[in-house]
């Protein structure tokens, strides 16, 4: 991508309505625009995170064998009658009429949707266990939408619905949404920690919230240190194994970790003084096992070996893209701007032209840009007139993890500069070995 084609509407001041650090980087980064208070657009550099973030958790879910599908934005009220919340959920939901005056609803979660589509096609425990998710956008109507799309009114939510005959299966397929959420989060430069928490709306009382500790989170949470060096379940995962990801459950569940909701100050104080860990953090994803609640209110039944029918036991499983997006910024930034993890950066390289115009410049870029974009590199090149200084403060605002400085001298002895933006450690080498280093 070319810098003067592209629209990355960079803000030179700290805009004043920002009091956290990823809401300022996102807006002077040109990556969302809020529109009305707490809706906003993603810009394109915003949009090529989020996808990014959006392919990391499909991938996950799909290796734990969830199905993806779509569900509609805009729901009618019929279903959360049945389900008794469409009163229940207050003034959070969106409430709308269309032109007949038929009562609809923006979803602010799909649990009743996805129990209505279970129950019209679903009849045998042979189809079980099942596992439908989508990434799709919620509305819910927050008394205090703050910190940008942290906590915003419309928000993107990965929410997965699983469905099993029985408990115990019940809570395999919970287990298998624990394993890939510490997948994913790790995937995303994240150590993120499952804590017991409450249930709220969604009901049932087997609930863990994943934690990323962070100051400016908003929830109060404790646990033991131990959880931040804990091992992450690797690629080869068996999610079909019961025992393999029960051990995995179990050993996460070891120690001492709750909400401020769930905590009990007595259990939290048998942890040894110099273990214990009482932060702020950050909800980056939400797990529910709440039985029969929703299949029993809706008359979602198969039929079990034994003939007869069953409710089926159901879980649900949320991750908030949108919220992952400044919570890896928050994790992950210096006084320059964002340092993106590799895995979810807008953009693998920049290449920065200190001179265009200067044809020993611009050809040097030229060539580099190609062959980088050849071999399938995600490459912005700053191809733009503005000052070095300029082109370098963005650079390092946006956060790209790689930039390859173009500058008359060096080109002029066949040499580039490549700067890693974490560490700032630069480098000169020649042209042939930058391009080989990213290629190989
Ligand atoms: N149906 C369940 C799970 S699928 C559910 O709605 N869970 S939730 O309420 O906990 O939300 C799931 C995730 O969505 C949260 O962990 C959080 O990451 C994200 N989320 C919730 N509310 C907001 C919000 N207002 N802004 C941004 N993200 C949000």
């Amino acid at each position: 991508m070319r810098l003067s084609r592209y629209f990355m509407p960079i803000l030179k001041e700290n805009p004043k309505e920002a009091e956290i650090v990823s809401h300022r980087l996102m807006l002077r980064a040109g990556m969302i625009r809020q529109q009305s208070q707490g809706i906003y657009s993603w810009l394109p550099l915003g949009k090529r995170v989020l996808d990014k973030v959006n392919a990391i958790i499909r991938d996950e879910q799909n290796r734990a064998g969830a199905i993806e599908l779509s569900m509609p934005t805009l729901q009618s009220a019929e279903l959360w009658q049945e389900s008794g919340r469409y009163d229940a959920y207050g003034k959070e939901m969106l409430r709308i009429k269309d032109r007949q005056d038929r009562p609809m609803l923006y979803g602010p979660t799909n649990e009743e949707m996805v129990t209505d589509i279970f129950r019209s096609s679903v009849k045998s425990y042979k189809d079980l266990p099942l596992n439908l998710y989508h990434i799709q956008l919620k509305f819910r109507d927050e008394i205090r939408p703050r910190f940008g799309t942290m906590r915003s009114r419309e928000f993107m939510m990965k929410d997965a619905y699983s469905f099993d005959l029985t408990r115990e299966g019940a809570e395999h397929s919970y287990n298998k949404m624990f394993a890939a959420y510490l997948r994913t989060f790790d995937r995303l430069g994240l150590r993120a920690i499952p804590m017991r928490a409450d249930t709220g709306p969604i009901g049932g009382n087997l609930s863990h919230e994943f934690i990323i500790l962070a100051d400016t989170g908003e929830s109060e949470v404790f646990c033991h240190k131990d959880f931040v060096g804990f091992d992450i379940p690797d690629d080869r995962t068996d999610f079909d194994s019961i025992e393999g990801l029960k051990s995995i459950f179990d050993k996460w569940t070891s120690l001492y970790a709750a909400t401020s909701e769930m905590h009990d100050e007595a259990a939290f104080n048998a942890v040894p003084e110099g273990d214990r860990l009482s932060a702020r953090g950050i909800e980056v994803g939400h797990i529910f096992y709440f039985g029969t609640k929703y299949s029993e209110a809706m008359g979602a039944k198969v039929q079990g070996p034994d003939g007869k029918e069953h409710f089926v036991h159901m879980g649900s499983y949320g991750i908030g893209p949108t919220r992952l997006v400044p919570a890896i910024i928050e994790a992950s930034h210096d006084d320059n701007g964002i340092i993106w993890p590799a895995s979810v950066a807008p953009f693998d390289i920049v290449v920065i032209n200190m001179k265009a115009g200067d044809q020993a410049c611009d050809d040097t870029c030229e060539l580099i840009y190609a062959a980088l974009t050849k071999a399938g590199k995600d490459v912005l090149y700053d191809d733009t007139d503005d000052r070095a200084g300029t082109k370098f403060a963005t650079a390092d605002l946006i956060g790209v993890p790689v930039q390859i400085i173009a500058g008359p001298r060096a080109v002029a002895n066949g040499e580039v500069e490549v700067k890693d933006r974490k560490t700032g450690a630069r480098e000169t080498m020649t042209i042939e070995a930058a391009i080989n280093r990213f290629v190989a």
